[in-house]
């Protein structure tokens, strides 16, 4: 038996012998198992993997492996999201076709993931630019349209004036345009529209549904949906000479302070501006002052307060005789509620900041609970003259009439029935939510499968004439959409009257291909969107994986396409994903060398002088310093290239260090000093398994007798099985890789005396091994054949514990801090106070929760509960 485990041979062996067996293919057919769906977030085909691909499938992968072992029917596909601007880059940068650039990155990438051993369905593999998927994204599109779940609108881009271009937000830089430095100008164009909004209220009540999913997330989605009630109120308007009875309708979620209103405000988009800027330049240089400093929420809610007064005025709704000025103001977005606002400075602070700057009234009309007469009296007076911070808390009305006395939500209430009882405004639910936009004037992207014909209108491409396809020859030496330019690609017949017609040139936002690729799956080469009976059978998957930085647009568009899809008869459910996890990211340490510049950590030697340590430049030998740890990104160097580690070590070795060094959900650092640690596991783990081998009872001998050191090892292999077994299901991977480390050195530090011994040591190392396997699969694969099997691992089921052997010496008990349980903890059923007060007192978790606080006393109820108190 060779004493070095050579990864470079085993592992391509064995990835053949997976491959020869189709040991990953999918059951179409397996009634007798049940089902599990484990998908990690299809990449972008950039060009290579990075570490961050290394962790997330890594992950996943565990988790395919080890539901495959205990009995499930395992799905586990791999895709690209292959449409999108880089394509687009490369082509204008190195004169590369988008499809070429795309799948010969997707050719290299698919060779990457390979060599790392993933347990992949590899025939349902597909890329969102093969026309057999966007073919069907078409055809999808057309079902949405017919449900009713398509509109045409027009809304403002982004748009470069000298490149005459579109931009995506992302190409907006400070505001100018990305090629051409050009200050960006908002244009009004007719986009396609798929109407998320029909769908807020479900999907808010949905996220209550997703137990499995981090709260984090939920909470996420849920303040992206922005479910606000409220109340729209008309305010009839004066000084408008052509519109006597024009009225201003105003979303407003508090309609209690409606006393308290001492001005209006209109977006400097909103119609009444915009009418009134038609005959007025220095309301029109205000709007370009306002558009000049973004659109952007974010920029926005930073920019200083500006205003511009129209010189109308507004009627107030409940106070006779009451009027207040109305502004234009930097601060109103037209895509909210109704772009306008009535302003009451004394409960808002925008409006607060807004009319200190231009003196307006600050009329206080929500008062602290605990203030009355001659205190209440100075403390009204006191806000109105000089309160720089708006009072936005619960209180009681004032200053209000027949509001009077009562708290917010009462007069919420209140008013909103007065308004209502008066007919000049309503009780209402505005979301932030928009609908959802999905033109891009862009060439690598699904065409949008509809023709214009100036008689018929727009009409869609009729379904036997799918899929609508790119064009191949097409240009990227001038801006603009390749599409739009090409010669002959957009003109086509009428479908209607047969009269010459225009192809729509808009293709998809790359994030539709995304929002039902998991749906595909399932049904890969099927004739519809969706083979009907495979998507009920596999969704939801029951466990994604992937980044937070996906939190809110990818996974929502998901959960909307699901319910869409279901609308229009292709799905039966209507969340995707019944678990979801995201995982932390990759980091490791920066260094620059003495200018300044970045230097890649291949290019650096590592050294210790006296305790410190110091980095050198490998080839020159010039000092480096040595910075923070950072996200593995290009822009500072800091990345390993995952086939670099593999060619060194391994696959297992990279899998290992991914999933060993911290709890999955938290970022991990990567160093030289744990991938090497990580090599010297996999070597030690070798040995252990294939040395003495023939020493041990035959593999699958009956259980002799076991004397007490044999029945030690045998109770030690069955609660780290137990656990370990726990730890996947939970994804706790760090924790099962500790407790592998642990049954390790229980099998080392055991000799086997007598067959009692020799047989438990090969349970031992069977164990260890079974349970390794979906973590280091090659490494186990080779061990399982020197302990002397001739199955494949990844056909073996997974060990079952005995229950008898856990009910012993260990217990778990909750540790609680001032009467919160914040953790638990597994020890000696028997271990003195003093080490389970040590232990409790080490947990992370509870060190976080004393957060620096002095330990004043520690309760240990043994087998039961710790409890800390600390003040
Ligand atoms: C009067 C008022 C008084 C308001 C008060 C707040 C406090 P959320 O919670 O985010 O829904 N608003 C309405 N439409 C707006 C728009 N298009 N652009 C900017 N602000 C807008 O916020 C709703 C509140 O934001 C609304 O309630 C409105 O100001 C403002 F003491 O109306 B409020
Ligand atoms: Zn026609």
């Amino acid at each position: 038996m060779s004493s070095r485990y050579n990864p470079r041979t085993s592992e391509p062996k064995w990835q053949k012998a997976w491959a020869e067996k189709a040991a990953f293919r999918t059951e179409a057919d397996s009634a007798d198992k049940p089902k599990y769906y484990v998908l990690e977030m299809f990449p972008y085909p950039s060009g290579r993997i990075h570490m961050g691909h290394v962790r997330n499938y890594t992950m996943g992968d565990v988790i395919a492996r080890y539901r495959r072992a205990r009995g499930f029917n395992v799905l586990h596909p791999m895709g690209w999201d292959a449409f999108g601007m880089p394509a687009e880059n490369a082509a204008i940068e190195k004169g590369v076709h988008p499809k070429e650039w795309t799948y010969a990155n997707i050719a290299a990438m698919r060779e990457q993931l390979k060599a790392i051993g993933l347990a992949i369905d590899w025939e349902r593999e597909f890329a969102t630019c093969d026309p057999e998927y966007y073919g069907r994204q078409q055809a999808l599109f057309l079902d949405l349209l017919d449900a009713g779940l398509v509109t045409r609108k027009k809304s403002t881009v982004n748009w470069d004036p000298v490149d005459n271009t579109v931009l995506a937000n992302e190409q907006v830089i400070d505001g100018r345009g990305w090629r051409s430095g050009a200050p960006v100008e908002r244009r009004e164009l007719v986009q396609w529209f798929l109407t998320i909004t029909d769908f807020a209220e479900d999907l808010l009540a949905g996220l209550e549904t997703l137990d499995r999913w981090p709260e984090k997330v939920r909470l996420m989605q849920k303040n992206w949906i922005g479910k606000s009630e409220g109340a729209r109120v008309f305010f009839p308007i004066e000084g408008l000479a052509d519109a006597p009875d024009e009225a201003l309708e105003i979303f407003t979620t508090r309609p209690d302070t409606l006393y308290g209103a001492s001005f209006c405000a209109v977006s400097p988009h909103h119609p009444l501006a915009q009418k009134l800027a038609a005959d007025n330049e220095e309301l029109q240089a205000f709007i370009r002052e306002c558009d000049r400093l973004g659109t952007s929420e974010e920029a926005i809610e930073t920019a200083e307060k500006m205003g511009f007064d129209t010189g109308l005025t507004a009627r107030h709704p409940f106070i006779e005789g009451r009027t207040l000025p109305v502004y234009v103001a930097n601060f109103v977005l037209m895509e909210y509620g109704t772009g306008a606002i009535f302003a009451c400075p004394a409960h808002d602070q925008r409006d607060l900041d807004f009319a200190r700057k231009y003196g307006l009234p600050v009329i206080p009309v929500v008062a602290p609970k605990d203030k009355t007469g001659a205190e209440l009296e100075s403390w009204l007076a006191d806000f109105a003259a000089k309160a720089d911070e708006a009072f936005t808390g619960d209180g009681v009305a004032v200053n209000s009439d027949f509001l009077n006395g009562l708290d917010v939500a009462a007069a919420k209430h209140a008013a909103i029935e007065k308004l209502e009882g008066l007919k000049i405004g309503e009780g209402t639910v505005n979301y932030r939510l928009r609908d959802w936009g999905v033109s891009r004037q862009r060439y690598w992207g699904c065409p949008i499968p509809v023709i214009h014909c100036d008689e018929c209108g727009t009409l869609p491409v009729p379904k036997d004439r799918l899929p609508v396809t790119l064009p191949d020859d097409v240009t990227f030496d001038v801006p603009g959409n390749p599409l739009d330019r090409h010669p002959t690609w957009k003109h086509v017949d009428c479908p209607a009257c047969g009269k010459p017609a225009r192809r729509e040139t808009d293709t998809f936002d790359t994030f539709v291909d995304s929002s039902w690729y998991f749906a595909r799956f399932t049904s890969p080469h099927a004739d519809g969107p969706v083979d009907k009976a495979a998507a009920e059978h596999w969704l939801p998957v029951d466990q994604y994986i992937g980044g937070i930085e996906h939190a809110i647009l990818h996974l929502l568009y998901s959960r909307f396409f699901t319910r869409a899809m279901q609308k229009a008869g292709h799905l039966d459910l209507a969340e995707p994903f019944a678990g979801l996890f995201t995982q932390g990211m990759v980091n490791h340490e920066t260094y620059r060398d003495a200018d300044g510049k970045w230097v890649a950590p291949s290019e650096v030697v590592l050294d210790n002088v006296d305790g410190k340590r110091i980095a050198k430049h490998a080839e020159t030998g010039a000092p480096v310093s040595i910075g923070s740890v950072e996200k593995m990104s290009k822009s500072k160097k800091n990345t390993v290239d995952p086939t670099d580690i593999i060619d060194q070590y391994g696959a297992d070795t990279a899998r290992w260090f991914m999933l060993s060094d911290s709890p999955p959900e938290r970022d991990v650092q990567w160093t030289d000093a744990g991938a090497e640690g990580a090599w010297r596991f996999t070597q030690r783990f070798w040995r252990l398994a294939s040395e003495g081998v023939d020493e041990l009872c035959p593999a699958g001998s009956p259980m002799p007798d076991l004397d007490d050191e044999a029945l030690a090892l045998h109770r030690a292999a069955h609660q780290a099985l137990a656990s370990i077994t726990e730890d996947i299901e939970h994804l706790r991977f760090n924790r099962a890789v500790a407790r592998i480390y642990e049954l390790a050195n229980a099998i080392s530090g055991f000799k086997a005396q007598n067959d009692a011994g020799k047989w438990a040591r090969r349970e031992a190392l069977e164990f260890m091994v079974l349970c390794t396997a979906p973590m280091m699969p090659h490494l186990a694969e080779e061990c399982w054949s020197a302990l002397g099997h001739d199955g494949l691992i990844v056909e073996t089921p997974w060990p079952v514990a005995d229950p008898a052997l856990l009910v012993d010496d260990r217990v778990t008990v909750a540790v609680q801090v001032n009467g919160k349980r914040r953790d638990e903890l597994t020890v000696a059923r028997d271990a003195a106070k003093e080490d389970v007060e040590r232990a409790a007192l080490a947990l992370e978790k509870v060190e976080r929760a004393i957060d620096g606080k002095t330990v004043r006393k520690v309760i240990v109820v043994p087998g039961k509960i710790v409890n800390i108190v600390a003040n």
